[in-house]
């Protein structure tokens, strides 16, 4: 039986924690067994207290150190405890934990090492409601990332990825404050196979974004320096 890691990041979601757990309880991978490591991120909420309750490997930043920081414990604790694949998705089901099995299935599969699941790869209509701004945002910094990996991509900023145990271990995440972009260059430079594959989204209901007017001038200099780091 292979252990499959599911990393979630969280940030004050107690709104959707206890059904995502619950969920990612329900899934099946033939030939695996899925163990949710949930990285509480500083919430001054249940957050923690929920997905203990549910049975998750809870780990605490007791002081929110950002997205990138929480992505970078989820990673190296889910290989620090024998993972032999992760799967890394949000905390506030904006994505579907019944999409794991086609997302890690290229990992298992042994044909990537690094998928990223796409909210575009499937005509796009999974992306209605999202404001304007974040649309072209999403757009420009795909076509960018695409651009300088060279790689055919359609979302450079999905928050459902998967990873094998090996492209985990090797990941360097560059800032604390996300892991998006600057995680996908650090993979694709290293060598790392990579694949997209379509997924289901619906915007959240509970809860805000991070994502503020700040996050290209945090971004860009980001890029620049995992573009720069040998
Ligand atoms: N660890 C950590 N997670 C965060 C932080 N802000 C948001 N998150 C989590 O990261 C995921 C994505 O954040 P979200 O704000 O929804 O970003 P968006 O989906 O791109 O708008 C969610 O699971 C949040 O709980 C943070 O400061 N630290
Ligand atoms: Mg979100």
């Amino acid at each position: 039986m292979k252990h499959l890691a599911v990393v979630v990041p969280a940030k004050d979601e107690e709104g959707t924690i206890g059904e995502l757990l619950d969920r990612i309880g329900s899934v099946r991978v033939p030939g695996c067994e899925l163990r949710a490591v949930v990285v509480d991120d500083g919430s001054t909420d249940r957050t923690a207290g929920i997905a203990c309750e549910c049975g998750a490997v809870v780990v605490r930043h007791y002081e929110n150190k950002g997205l990138g920081a929480a992505v970078r414990t989820g990673l190296r604790t889910a290989v620090g405890r024998g993972a032999d694949a992760v799967a890394y998705l949000d905390a506030d089901l904006e994505y579907y934990p019944e999409d794991i099995p086609r997302l890690v299935e290229p990992v298992l599969a042994g044909r990537a090492d690094y998928v990223l699941g796409s909210r575009y790869k499937g005509g796009g209509r999974e992306v209605r409601g999202m404001r304007l701004y974040r649309r072209i945002g999403n757009h420009a910094f795909t076509l960018l990332l695409a651009l300088l990996t060279r790689r055919r991509m359609t979302d450079g900023q999905t928050g459902m990825r998967a990873f094998s145990r090996e492209a985990a271990a090797a990941a360097e995440i560059i800032h604390d404050y996300n892991y998006a972009q600057v995680l996908t260059l650090d993979l694709l430079r290293k060598g790392f196979t990579f694949e997209e594959v379509p997924i289901r989204y619906r915007l959240r209901e509970h809860g805000a974004s991070f994502i503020c007017w700040r996050y290209p001038a945090k971004i860009l200099p980001a890029i620049w320096r995992e573009l720069r780091a040998p």
